[in-house]
């Protein structure tokens, strides 16, 4: 149990035996680094008991395969989840402290692109709030995610350093450290008994070694285990592999170690190909495989029911190696047949999609798949032959459905089919993404094993992003319905009562008022720029890509500025517009709308003519941190995706829960969205997705017909290369108005669909401009949307998991005291 009083005199003595200072001569990062220790102490009593709990119960457990856990600071989330942040607020005070500056000495652990990332970690944060026994299995990066700077209007990548002082909430287990092998050959040979032995030989290893953070449950004194593997050469130097010539290999060995680790690729939704990756994926894989099935044979000793108590879950394609590598130990090293080896694989891998978008495919040359991974190759070849024999006998004769489903095909090992064929659950992310899945991607997948596929629509932790951040908002939710929104979303529909109420509706715009104040404030101290907190604050905050359609939002921007510019004295509520996004360091497109928006910012917000009617303004270095400020400050939510393309999102409904009013299209989740809070308590526009759909068969669309019959669209394109947003520099954004309206390029025109979708867009943004004046409407409508987002709980998707898919059993911790 938590005690002010020891933890203050344990705050006191860690700054002293980690720095040998006194608490007043530490720095704010030494605070920091003592107060974690300490919390960290008041948390491993919670791991022992949880993991002996697990061990007398025995309980199935999950292994969520992730190679991103877009995790965020640990600090404040875990005291919350202790039930001991207000005290820890206290005793820190006393020190003459504030949680809130020691909060944010902490480094943002980033080991994440964007939304499936995040989504691992909300998922291991409902895990053990549902006392459900799990393990998430990881990379420990030495760089995350790139920190973002911008200078003069554009991204400049930064390295991020999260190790450089030290993480106090990883605890390192080299005795958990398990040996990783590539490249070499297979050798075959023939066992007394006839059976087929198969060595790899003249491989190079490298040596996975676990960091364990601890995933503080609410309430509950649950702790679950994210486990990221770090890489260490095997042994340091080898000395006698010097005297034997084999010098270069040793050196190599070393230098794979080094690199392995090195940092996160920071593309989202788009495959590269790097060999590096693949070494990647194989390495945490083949760690986290080993360690699952010795941590299984402890317990247990007949391999044959592994998957009555383990599952793995495949966080996209990336982490599917898993497949052969479980494959690979079962017949190699624990002398199982094919057969026997592939109904264990098949009943413990399911795999969750969170893509259509065709650039994102993960699919390897075989050429260097199987020189990588020798062993795992041939597992894949067998798995594909044995797959391919099905299709025939299913669909005889049938030779384009071999071309279209095969694993192995064109020279390429083809990841999404290599899982959809060897896992038993298939799932998409939203129901609108599921059937896309269904109907159109994975049809023929869908239609030779339908009952694989399901739907797990997302979900979102309201610990951290109502609790955590927007302490205001959650106390007076807490004040009206009682706490049990905290483990129970739903019950946050008990909120509706209050929509039509004008106290509540005061105090509720409020609390938003003095979100907005401080967002205000963070903006003034980061970028400059003063914006006013009575303005309709509009915000898109996601990473950049084309499909996300940021470069919609922005054009939109220079309409209006046109429109107030052209008719000064026309009827307008001021609106800050914001944006924040990272593009991907090789993303071209995307970097220059960054550029873009920050171009448009400085002419509109300098203009002094229209009278600070709109700001622009991109928030550098979008992250979780800011995340959560940011979310708690929005009154619009910007969800603009081109229908059919968004798989889910989940920001839309961090967003939601704070209270901003979702203006969007119909794709991904938002389509529930508007299912649970109705129509009228949103502003939905644009193209569905069957119309998109349409079009793409059809080839596109004539984006030159909008451009010639349409002057405003034609203005705002024409500024693009006609230098009013580049000092006259009429170069600087043609690649943009190209990809609008080229048809000289390989790629179709405009092939987002944004001038298509603009005037509705426009339509809808007068919509909104008229719900905000009227000032009990908004209100209402923002209650409403904090009050229908229930649904949209991690706890619930989780809850789904373990329903449809996982089977996992449901765990109690007793403590003492
Ligand atoms: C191989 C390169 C690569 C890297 C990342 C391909 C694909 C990805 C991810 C699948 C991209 C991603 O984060 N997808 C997002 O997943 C979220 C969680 O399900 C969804 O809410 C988003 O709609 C989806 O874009």
């Amino acid at each position: 149990m938590f005690n002010k009083e020891t933890f203050k005199k344990s705050v006191k003595d860690n700054v002293k035996t980690l720095y040998r200072r006194t608490l007043e001569e530490a720095t704010p990062q030494q605070v920091f680094q003592a107060v974690s220790y300490a919390v960290k102490d008041v948390i491993i009593d919670d791991w022992l008991a949880t993991q002996k709990t697990y061990e007398q119960e025995d309980p199935k457990t999950v292994y969520y395969m992730s190679m991103e856990f877009l995790m965020g600071r640990a600090l404040g989330n875990n005291l919350l989840n202790l039930m001991a942040y207000d005290q820890v607020r206290e005793a820190l005070e006393e020190l003459g402290f504030d949680l809130n500056a020691i909060e944010d000495q902490e480094p943002d652990p980033a080991l994440g692109n964007g939304g499936l990332g995040r989504l691992a970690a909300c998922f291991l944060d409902s895990l053990a709030t549902l006392g459900y026994s799990a393990y998430g299995c990881g990379i420990r990066y030495r760089y995350g995610m790139f920190k973002q700077k911008i200078e003069n209007g554009y991204q400049i990548e930064v390295p991020d350093q999260w190790l450089k002082d030290g993480y106090p909430f990883e605890l390192r287990r080299p005795e958990y450290a398990k040996e990783v092998k590539f490249g070499g050959y297979v050798r075959v040979e023939m066992e007394p008994n006839g059976k087929m032995k198969f060595i790899q030989e003249n491989y190079q290893s490298v040596l996975a070694i676990p960091f364990d953070m601890p995933i503080v449950g609410y309430n509950n004194h649950v702790v679950n285990t994210l486990r990221i593997w770090d890489a260490e050469a095997i042994n340091n130097f080898q000395l006698d592999k010097f005297d034997k010539g084999e010098y270069h290999q040793a050196v190599e060995q070393e230098n794979l170690a080094k690199t392995i680790v090195e940092v996160l690729y920071p593309n989202d939704n788009h495959y590269a190909g790097k060999e590096l990756r693949l070494k990647q994926q194989y390495f945490f894989i083949s760690a986290s495989v080993q360690a699952a099935i010795e941590k299984y044979k402890k317990k247990h000793s007949d391999i044959h029911k592994f998957y009555e108590k383990v599952t793995f879950q495949l966080n996209d394609t990336h982490p599917t190696v898993a497949i052969a590598e479980l494959m690979r130990i079962l017949m190699d090293e624990e002398g199982l047949e094919w057969d026997e080896a592939w109904e264990i694989t098949t009943k413990t891998c399911a795999y969750t999609n969170h893509t259509i978008m065709a650039e994102a495919l993960e699919k390897w040359p075989i050429e260097l798949f199987s020189k990588l991974l020798p062993r795992i190759y041939q597992i894949i070849e067998e798995i594909n032959r044995r797959f391919i024999m099905e299709i025939q006998q299913k669909y005889p004769g049938n030779q384009e459905k071999i071309k279209k489903m095969a694993i192995i095909y064109d020279g390429q090992v083809k990841m999404a089919h290599l899982a959809i064929a060897s896992g038993y659950s298939v799932n998409g992310v939203a129901k609108l993404h599921t059937e896309i899945l269904k109907n159109q991607e994975l049809k023929d997948f869908y239609e030779m094993m339908p009952w694989k596929f399901n739907n797990k629509t997302n979900g979102i932790t309201q610990r951290r992003f109502l609790l955590h951040g927007n302490q205001p908002l959650a106390s007076w939710v807490t004040d009206h319905i009682g706490k049990e929104w905290i483990t129970d979303l739903p019950q946050i529909s008990r909120l509706k009562v209050y929509a039509d109420d004008e106290k509540a509706q005061q105090e509720f715009m409020n609390i938003k008022y003095q979100n907005k104040l401080r967002l205000a404030k963070y903006i003034y101290e980061h970028n400059g720029i003063e914006v006013d907190p009575r303005s309709i604050f509009d915000v898109q905050v996601k990473r950049l890509h084309e499909y996300k359609r940021q470069l919609l939002n922005i054009l939109h921007v220079m309409y209006l500025y046109n429109q107030i510019k052209e008719h000064p004295d026309m009827e307008f509520y001021p609106r800050t517009f914001i944006f924040g996004a990272k593009a991907a360091a090789g993303y071209r497109r995307a970097k220059l709308t960054i550029k873009l928006i920050n171009a448009v910012a400085d002419v509109v917000n300098n203009d002094t003519s229209i009278g600070g009617k709109i700001k622009v303004v991109f928030i550098e270095d979008y992250r979780v941190s800011n995340a959560e400020m940011i979310f708690a400050a929005a009154d619009v939510s910007e969800q603009i995706s081109t229908a059919s393309k968004e798989a889910s999102g989940t920001s839309n409904m961090k967003f939601m829960l704070n209270g901003a009013i979702t203006l969007g299209t119909m794709d991904g989740a938002n389509v529930e969205i508007v299912e649970e809070v109705g129509e009228e308590n949103a502003f939905i526009f644009g193209l569905r997705s069957d119309e998109v759909i349409q079009y793409e068969k059809n080839g596109g669309y004539y984006p030159m017909d909008i451009f010639n019959n349409d002057q405003d669209i034609r203005k705002v394109l024409m500024q693009l290369i006609n230098g009013t947003y580049a000092n006259g520099d009429m170069e600087m954004f043609r690649d943009i108005y190209d990809s609008l309206l080229n048809t000289k390029s390989s790629e179709r025109a405009d092939t987002y669909f944004i001038l298509k979708d603009f005037k509705p867009y426009a339509e809808a943004h007068r919509q909104v401009e008229a719900a905000y004046r009227d000032e009990k409407r908004w209100a209402k409508m923002a209650i409403l949307n904090t009050a229908s987002c229930g649904k949209f709980t991690s706890d619930r998707t989780i809850q789904q998991y373990v329903d449809e898919i996982w089977h996992l059993d449901k765990v109690q911790i007793v403590t003492e005291g």
